[in-house]
């Protein structure tokens, strides 16, 4: 018989691309989503598996719901991916943002250890949490580095990491913690600086924008591809014994980098006359630098980093050009049409419309 995952998140980027993963790996995905006014399974549709997933309601900071999840899903392996994960706006909400991603956590790990303790459960851990590293990072940062947070979304994080930790070591739990540095892809969320830049300069290229807005360009961050990553989630399940690992590309390029690299795509030179820095769109403080060590995970999982910067960019902004180019011939998409819940797979106890 094959496994039973259950994934909180899956609407989200990271949570997309796993179960894909997973369902072609044979699993049974279960998924967590949460009450929205318009339903938000834009990804799931673009990856055309909406409909090979089964859906679970729950909010992360209701302990009951993810009970249930769990008593529906009878996992063996829970990732959970679940998240406010945009570090901007946990300025803005900082106890929402406690509230979700580090009691949430807590939840997530209680409720295991009540319910099925014997399923291996992955912790979304981050690069955020080194924080205050300085422009030039004397090295990539290693799974024992020192971790000195920037930002209420970091501090979140680390609280979630450590309870991760602890679990795993007072109630003999198998739990990971992922120290995943920046991956992103085309099912990005378009507040991230990425996938705002590949969507403008595609939008730009095509006479439909005229200018990138943006804060910071001197950040620079490791950058990699997310399906990549989701299969370092799942191989950090398949050992003998839990571990924590970075994952990371070991490279650093600025958010700078990153724009001319994207027009360069397009086949702009004179990029300046499009982008304007809005002081509005700096962060109170704002990690400088990150650059990961993957040697870990490359030794023990075997896990290689195939997709570098240039390429990253280049199939994002590619991709956006595609969408735009298609929508100004008139063609519409399946997942710009919200989804009736009555249209997919939903376990509740409660009747949906
Ligand atoms: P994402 O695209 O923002 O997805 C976040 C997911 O969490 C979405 O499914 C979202 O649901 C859900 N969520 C948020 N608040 C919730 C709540 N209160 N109750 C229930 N569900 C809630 O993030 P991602 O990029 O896939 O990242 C996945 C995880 O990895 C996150 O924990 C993130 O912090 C962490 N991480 C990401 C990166 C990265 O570079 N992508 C790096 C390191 C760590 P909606 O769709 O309804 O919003
Ligand atoms: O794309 P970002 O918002 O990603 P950030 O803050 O690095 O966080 C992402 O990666 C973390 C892993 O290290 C995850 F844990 C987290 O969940 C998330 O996925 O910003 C990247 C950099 C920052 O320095 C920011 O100040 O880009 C700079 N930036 C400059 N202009 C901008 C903008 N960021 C955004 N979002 N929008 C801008 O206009």
């Amino acid at each position: 018989m094959g496994k039973r995952a259950l994934i909180t998140g899956i609407t989200g980027q990271d949570g997309a691309y796993l179960a894909k993963l997973l369902i072609e790996k044979g699993y049974e995905v279960y998924g967590t989503f949460r009450r929205v006014s318009t339903p938000n399974f834009w990804r799931l549709q673009y990856l055309g598996i909406v409909d090979k997933v089964n859906f679970i309601p729950c909010e992360m900071t209701d302990m009951s719901s993810m009970v249930a999840a769990l008593k529906i899903a009878e996992p063996d392996e829970v990732y959970h991916l679940a998240a406010m994960s945009f570090v901007g706006a946990s300025f803005e909400n900082p106890i929402a943002t406690l509230e979700i991603n580090t009691i949430g956590t807590a939840i997530v790990l209680e409720a295991v250890r009540q319910i099925c303790p014997d399923a291996k459960v992955y912790i979304a851990a981050t690069s955020e949490m080194y924080g205050a590293t300085g422009y030039e990072v004397k090295r990539p940062l290693k799974e024992e580095d020192f971790f000195k947070p920037l930002s209420p979304y970091a501090v979140s994080k680390l609280a979630a990491y450590w309870l991760g930790r602890i679990y795993r070591e007072a109630y003999d739990m198998y739990v990971v913690n992922g120290i995943l540095f920046n991956h992103e892809s085309p099912l990005r969320g378009l507040e991230f600086v990425t996938r705002k830049i590949s969507n403008e300069v595609a939008k730009i290229s095509l006479g439909l924008s005229k200018e990138l807005r943006l804060g910071n360009i001197e950040a620079k961050r490791d950058w990699g591809y997310a399906p990549e990553y989701v299969y370092g989630m799942w191989l950090m399940l398949q050992q003998k014994e839990p571990d924590d690992f970075i994952l990371a590309t070991g490279e650093a390029h600025s958010v700078k980098e990153f724009v001319i690299r994207a027009f360069e795509v397009v086949g702009i030179d004179d990029w300046e006359k499009y982008v304007v820095i809005d002081k509005k769109l700096f962060r109170p403080l704002d990690v400088p630098c990150l650059i990961g060590d993957y040697s870990k995970a490359k030794k023990k999982l075997g896990w290689k980093p195939q997709v570098k910067f240039n390429e990253l960019v280049k199939i994002m902004v590619e991709e956006d050009l595609k969408r735009w180019e298609r929508w100004l011939n008139g063609e519409r998409f399946p997942w710009d049409a919200p989804l009736y819940p009555s249209e997919m797979k939903i376990i509740s106890k409660v009747i949906r419309a």
